[in-house]
């Protein structure tokens, strides 16, 4: 991969929502209380891609990891952008694994004060995992974590035991063999996260987000997608208890 440093050209401007070019008639408050401009150009274009930002060298402005599917021969990507500053964004050369569909997050696991990086999801016609400890500069260096590789991964950053953590939820198609895997894989605080056999439906084309839902103090795990390739949908809250994890049913 290059860097490039791509500045961003201001290619249009935006009405006030729901107003006409021309119109006389004064928009609502409501019309009026935000408004968005386009930038078309700091970043490369990407399909079947995620993204998350965070600033990961820490100097006070938001960075961004983009991934997906580039040009016609479909070459997957992984991108670190750092931000510059105003619309500046610099595209580096890092470690980090080219992969398609998959998620991106950024997230402190080892709590050094910097962001690190985790993706999970499909690659060049597998499923992939892989966390990158962020070792300042644009260094990225992969840590052997033990998290599953997944298919069409969701994946959370959460330190559901409070022991100070960050811990990962992950949903997703395992590699091989049918039915979706879902997983709350603990942080044990030398690089490597364990499935602690939480007993979560497994589910792929998933979606997955801690939330401490009952204000308990707990980061609570909620889950939705496929069950299995029969495509049976499931959307599952499981309540934290401290010792495991309850699937909480909507009484009838
Ligand atoms: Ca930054
Ligand atoms: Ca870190
Ligand atoms: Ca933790
Ligand atoms: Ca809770």
């Amino acid at each position: 991969m290059r860097s490039a440093t791509v500045t961003a050209l201001l290619v249009g401007s935006v009405l006030a929502c729901g107003v006409a070019a021309g119109s006389a008639k004064p928009p609502s408050a409501h019309a009026t209380s935000a408004s968005f401009s386009y930038y078309g150009g700091p970043f490369d274009q990407v399909t079947a891609g995620t993204l998350d930002w965070g600033d990961f060298d820490g100097d006070g402005d938001l960075d961004l990891i983009l991934t997906g599917v580039v040009n016609d021969n479909n070459d997957l990507v992984a991108w670190v952008y750092r931000n510059d500053g105003g619309l500046a964004f610099t595209r580096l050369t890092t470690a980090v694994q080219d992969a398609a569909t998959p998620q991106a997050r950024w997230g402190d696991y080892d709590g050094d004060g910097d962001l690190d990086l985790l993706i999970a999801g499909t690659g060049e016609g597998t499923g992939l995992s892989r966390l990158y400890r962020y070792d300042g500069g644009s260094t990225f260096t992969e840590i052997l974590s033990g998290i599953l590789e997944a298919h069409y991964a969701s994946i959370d950053w959460g330190d559901q035991d409070n022991d100070g953590d960050l811990d990962v939820l992950l949903t997703g198609f395992p590699p091989s063999g049918p039915g979706g895997y879902s997983a709350i894989c603990r942080n044990d605080g030398a690089g490597l996260f364990p499935d602690i056999g939480a007993g979560l439906v497994g589910v792929g084309y998933s979606g997955a987000v801690w939330g401490d839902y009952d204000s308990d103090g707990d980061l609570d795990a909620l889950l939705t997608g496929f069950t299995d390739n029969s495509f049976l949908p499931a959307t599952r809250l499981y309540r934290n208890d401290g010792n495991g994890f309850s699937w909480t049913r909507r009484l009838p």
